[in-house]
């Protein structure tokens, strides 16, 4: 949650293939390695977990995007080449706490994605909590075919979000699937076209920072996790939720800011 965050990290703490940029109270964190086509070696994936570890306490919201061509062609091949089965269990259980990092941090984090988001690409978009997809967008599991397995959380986060039998074709067929079609199944919020993505998430992530910050924290961390537990425990879950948010200052304010009609309507499309 906002205000309960350590200090911000320096841009000198980030690798040179992070780029951070400030929207007011939206960040902008860019791979910017597009030599590589935004390959995640060790370092950015480091980097990445440093900048969610430390953001600014009046960071409301992030946007994660990726300069150059492509959002991101997945792990760097060239590292995995030489570790050991015991050094790849750690490997992949570093990703996972990174992108845990993203999925469970302190703000909602808006993926904006264009290009190749592929095998470990894709799975760092899906610990986003909203994707926004560009035109160019396309996604793969290429895994199988390089003789490895996910390792970024993929087998976890994918499911749910297209479903088990579409993760199966992907990781045995290494199946490409356009941005029309991860908008059909469920792999983007938000189709945009090219070159309007970053605009679109930024609109986004400031509507999401206008947000009383414990309903954004609800959301992040209590909707998953209420999601995937039995409905008693969910409904009971979601009450406290309830309870809490509604008890705050903020919400108060909030209501009564529309009852004295001085709040925006919900707007019809
Ligand atoms: C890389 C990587 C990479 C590019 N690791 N270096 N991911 C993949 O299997 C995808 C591999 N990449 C590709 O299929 C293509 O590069 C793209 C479709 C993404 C882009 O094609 P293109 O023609 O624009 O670029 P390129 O010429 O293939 O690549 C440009 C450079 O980036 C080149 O290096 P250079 O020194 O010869 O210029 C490539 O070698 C380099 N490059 N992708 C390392 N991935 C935690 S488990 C997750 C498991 C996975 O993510 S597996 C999926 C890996």
């Amino acid at each position: 949650m906002a205000g309960m965050t350590d200090p911000a990290a320096a841009p000198e703490d980030l690798p040179p293939t992070l780029k951070v940029e400030r929207h007011g109270a939206v960040a902008v964190l860019k791979l910017n390695r597009a030599a590589k086509r935004n390959a995640l070696d060790d370092p950015t994936v480091l980097g990445i977990e440093t900048f969610f570890s430390a953001l600014a306490d009046d960071v409301r919201a992030v946007v994660l995007a990726g300069e150059g061509d492509h959002f991101s062609a997945g792990l760097d091949l060239s590292e995995l080449a030489e570790l050991t089965t015991s050094a790849g269990i750690a490997h992949s259980r570093f990703w996972h706490r990174v992108f845990d990092r993203i999925e469970f941090g302190n703000v909602p984090v808006v993926a904006v994605m264009h290009g190749a988001v592929v095998g470990g690409g894709l799975e760092l978009a899906a610990a986003a909590h909203i994707r926004v997809a560009e035109r160019s967008a396309f996604y793969a599991l290429p895994e199988a075919s390089r003789g490895i397995f996910v390792g970024g959380g993929g087998s976890v986060r994918l499911p749910p979000l297209i479903g088990a039998a579409r993760v199966m074709d992907m990781m045995l067929t290494g199946r490409t699937l356009s941005a029309e079609d991860g908008q059909a199944i469920g792999i983007s919020q938000y189709l945009v076209d090219e070159g309007e993505g970053l605009a679109k998430g930024l609109e986004l992530a400031h509507r999401i920072a206008g947000n009383a910050p414990f309903s954004n924290f609800a959301a992040m961390h209590l909707l998953p996790r209420i999601a995937r537990s039995d409905p008693s425990a969910g409904y009971v879950t979601e009450a406290l939720g309830a309870a809490i948010a509604q008890g705050d200052d903020d919400a108060k304010a909030r209501l009564k800011a529309f009852l004295e009609k001085r709040a925006p309507k919900v707007a019809r499309n």
